[in-house]
């Protein structure tokens, strides 16, 4: 048995709640690296971004510079990045928690493969009393027409603060993952496609997933799941990598990362 690998019971968890929670896996010296990987990322796409297209969704500024979206914050003419995706690539350190074998064995359960390779990696910012919220979404409805395996791409949320109510931590909806990709919201909006119809899930399993920095969260594609703005003075950044069997080209760039397995896979 590996190490990491997913325990029965949180194997159940999974299945039966779409998420499992792994708390305090990072130690506070290696989220203060990654803590400081993330912001030199940030530093990096404000380059990048004053030279891409930009455009806007319903009113939220986007920057496109080459593969790397750059989501910028919804005041008007904010220049506060939201998300970076995909962000790896930015930073060696963000490049190899890829191969984190506290990631990656579970992560082999979840995708149902000896090996692992990356899907897309995002990092969202949720900076103190400005960080927007998220609306109600799947994740697998954006990804639908671009892998012909949508039910095996689990995230992974990565804690890079402590994550609570007041700075807008995330909420699964507990067992939203059975019925795969949901009807959205058809409101005329641009991403009316995307954000999740409320009568198709029940808001009253919302769980919100405060947990410590440095802890894992991982969900299912399926997982209903969004949050509150950043009502606080503290941040509440996150990284969310999402996996898929080895072999397959990622999201944006088309390029494959498969994940190293620790001991070419022997533990
Ligand atoms: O970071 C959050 O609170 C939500 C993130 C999210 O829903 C996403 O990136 O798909």
């Amino acid at each position: 048995m590996s190490i990491f690998e997913l325990a029965a019971d949180e194997a159940s968890a999974y299945e039966s709640d779409g998420f499992v929670i792994r708390e305090n896996v990072f130690s506070s010296a290696e989220i203060a690296r990654l803590g400081e990987a993330a912001e030199r990322a940030v530093a990096l796409a404000a380059r990048l971004g004053r030279q891409g297209k930009t455009y806007t969704l319903d009113g939220n500024r986007f920057v496109d510079a080459d593969h790397l979206t750059i989501q910028y914050e919804h005041g008007p003419a904010s220049e506060t990045i939201r998300v970076i995706e995909p962000v790896h690539e930015l930073d060696a350190e963000l490049d190899a928690l890829i191969d984190d074998p506290r990631i990656v064995e579970p992560m082999c359960d979840l995708v149902g493969c000896e090996q692992v390779s990356l899907w897309t990696g995002k990092l969202n910012l949720k900076r103190p009393r400005e960080g927007s919220g998220f609306r109600w979404h799947q994740d697998s409805p954006y990804w639908i027409h671009d892998s012909s395996h949508v039910d095996r791409l689990p995230n992974v949320l990565i804690t890079l603060d402590d994550a609570t109510e007041a700075n807008g931590c995330m909420r699964i909806i507990r067992g939203s993952h059975t019925n795969g990709c949901l009807p959205g919201i058809g409101d005329g909006s641009q991403l009316e496609g995307f954000f999740t119809d409320p009568a198709c899930f029940d808001e009253t399993q919302q769980v919100p997933l405060v947990v410590a920095a440095g802890s894992l969260v991982f969900f299912h594609p399926h997982s209903v799941h969004g949050s509150q703005p950043n009502a606080s003075d503290v941040a509440r950044r996150a990284l969310i990598l999402t996996y898929q069997p080895a072999g397959f080209p990622m999201l944006k760039s088309g390029e494959l990362r498969n994940a190293v397995v620790p001991n070419g896979g022997v533990s």
